[in-house]
């Protein structure tokens, strides 16, 4: 194939990579099932995968214990200076990082095959999408490629001679000396990993790990840090938000962009199935949004990726329907537990335990075991196309258009249910703070408060007081256009430590009040922190929720709002001259709001 190749600045990339990395030999992906099956037969055959019997041209990946999750600490923007990567990234000079990493990449592929992925993230030749080519020597990645993404001859035609492309290197660190045998996973031990980003040359260079966000160049790496750096010198946003359609009884259709960090259940929400009568929902995308500007001066959103990477532990019949209907075939699972019957497990499925399973780490388990069976952060990567409610326009070249953007985070106290912006950049500032309460499956310590802008802290590519600059320029040049922002908490508590709202398909009701109020038919209550629903707007219809509960979560408590100030403005200083003054600005009108 490689003699095919018309694209000599490709070409000469590859055969440069192949000069330093040494692989047995390269191999062009054509994106076919026929190279699907043939990967995944080699995984087999080499004992990285096995076949899950239950579920038709499904196999089950255990990683190395070592390599189960993005690390963030490995995790760099390297910019020339310091200063346009921020506070919020780690930052290593381009140079130094470039040196360190071409010593790990000389000979890393011994060994191994070299597969070269064309690939685009968005509809082949929609103009928002952008075109990848990720190298790597995993074919667990290459297999997940073909899932997440569109990859093959198609992307290789538009790309043409001459046609821009994002050069992404990934090795998983391991050559294989002669004769030396492989192992199911392998991998580099930690302080070797490095996950970089080049923003300046639009660069990835990944090393050590074969696991999820790390290895799937595509996505976080490419549709998040790279594209967020893009999107801002290029006017428009690469936002991780998931993307829905929400229709009313009387058919008329809302889109909503809306962000949560990780691990707050989002690709739940995507699938969200309304509780409230007559009112349907559509998935677009489950983690990342790009948009821009259309003709008509409204923003557009289209969902750059083919697939879904979703949290298994948590996901079931109760907690979201639509993506167990999504798994019963061509599913990649990942750190799953396997069932003696030659199923999948996770915690909170539905149903009782499987009295017997093997454990992520391929032991016996079962219930009494101390540890769970499957990994927290262990996953299933799907076709998107195979979820029922996937939206008929998902893969429309132009996107749709946005009326409404939505952040959130998981908060036990303080933060009410629901919340609207005064205006854009009061919108902006609720973005720019929103906070969660960390979970086992985004590492760190369980509760810890962590500010999150933009649910974008692990994935903007810049600086983030820059990022919220381009926030602000995006809504000036939107102007009436522009979406309404909300801010929503599913997750507080009361004093006894219960959830105070079911959430999953009852968060519809919450969805239906933003829609009555851009529709304007609904009134709103005005408090020092935004706009609330006023007493009985917020339809609970068939719901069994006390007043008291109610009065709870969508109450503000001054003093509350009054102790988060000084965390605020920590938060805040960090950015130094960063900080566009409007930011400022916000604040000191929310401390003014709050006497
Ligand atoms: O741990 C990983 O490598 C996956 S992280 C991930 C995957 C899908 C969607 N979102 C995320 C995230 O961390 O936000
Ligand atoms: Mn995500």
């Amino acid at each position: 194939m490689s003699s095919d190749i018309r694209h000599e600045k490709l070409k000469k990339w590859v055969q440069e990579t192949a000069q330093r990395c040494q692989p047995d030999e390269i191999y062009w992906c054509d994106g076919s099932k026929a190279e699907y099956d043939m990967m995944m037969k080699r995984s087999v055959d080499a004992g990285s995968a096995i076949p899950v019997a239950k579920r038709p041209n499904s196999f089950l990946f255990r990683s190395d214990p070592s390599d189960v999750a993005r690390v963030e600490d490995r995790t760099y923007i390297s910019t020339t200076n310091e200063i346009d990567a921020g506070p919020t990234n780690n930052w290593i000079d381009p140079d130094e990082l470039k040196t360190i990493m071409k010593g790990l990449y000389a000979g890393c592929m011994k060994g191994r095959t070299m597969y070269v992925i064309p690939f685009s993230m968005g509809p082949v030749g929609s103009p928002i999408a952008k075109i990848g080519i990720e190298i790597t020597d995993s074919p667990y990645v290459v297999c997940n490629m073909h899932t997440m993404t569109r990859v093959g001859a198609r992307v290789l035609e538009v790309l043409g001679t001459h046609g821009e492309f994002i050069p992404c290197l990934h090795s998983i660190g391991a050559p294989l000396e002669t004769g030396q045998k492989d192992v199911p996973w392998p991998c580099a031990p930690m302080d070797k990993k490095y996950i970089s980003h080049f923003p300046e040359e639009n660069l990835i260079w990944s090393y050590g790990s074969g696991y999820g966000g790390n290895a799937l160049l595509g996505k976080k790496c490419l549709a998040l840090r790279i594209a967020s750096a893009m999107a801002r010198r290029e006017g428009w946003m690469a936002e991780h938000m998931l993307i829905l359609r929400l229709t009313n009884p009387q058919g008329k259709q809302y889109h909503i962009a809306a962000a949560f960090p990780s691990a707050c259940g989002k690709t739940n929400l995507a699938m969200l199935q309304p509780t409230i009568e007559g009112w349907k929902c559509e998935t677009i995308g489950d983690d990342i949004a790009w948009m821009k500007i259309g003709p008509d001066g409204r923003v557009y959103a289209i969902n750059p990726e083919a697939g879904f990477f979703g949290v298994a532990p948590g996901t079931s019949y109760e907690s979201n329907p639509m993506a167990m209907e999504s798994l019963h075939e061509n599913i990649i699972f990942t750190n799953c537990a396997l069932t003696d019957d030659g199923d999948m497990w996770w915690e909170e499925m539905d149903g009782d335990p499987p009295a017997h399973a093997i454990d992520w780490k391929g032991r016996d388990w079962t219930p009494s075991s101390k540890e769970p069976a499957a990994h927290p952060n262990a996953r299933f990567t799907a076709p998107a196309s195979q979820c029922p409610v996937i939206c008929e326009d998902w893969e429309k070249p132009e996107g749709v258009p946005i009326d409404i953007f939505i952040f959130g985070g998981r908060r036990a106290g303080v933060v009410p249910l629901v919340n609207e912006a005064f205006d854009w950049a009061h919108g902006v500032f609720l973005g720019a703070t929103a906070s969660s309460e960390t979970t086992a499956a985004n590492i760190g310590d369980i509760g810890n408060l962590r500010r999150d802008p933009f649910a974008m802290k692990p994935f903007c590519g810049y600086n983030m007081g820059d990022y919220f600059r381009h926030w602000l320029e995006m809504g000036e040049r939107l102007g009436d256009k522009a979406p309404k922002i909300f801010y929503v908490n599913w997750f507080r508590k009361s004093p006894e430590g219960k959830f105070l709202w079911p959430g999953f398909g009852d968060n519809s009701r919450v969805l239906k009040w933003m829609c009555e109020r851009i529709d304007g038919t609904l009134g709103a209550r005005e408090t020092p922190i935004g706009l609330l629903p006023k007493e009985g707007e917020l339809d609970l219809s068939g719901l069994d929720i006390s007043s008291e509960n109610m009065d709870e979560l969508l109450k503000v408590d001054r003093d509350a709002w009054r102790a988060e100030i000084p965390n605020l403005e920590e938060h805040f200083a960090q950015f130094g001259e960063r900080l566009p003054g409007k930011m400022r600005e916000q604040m000191d009108n929310l401390k003014k709001r709050l006497g």
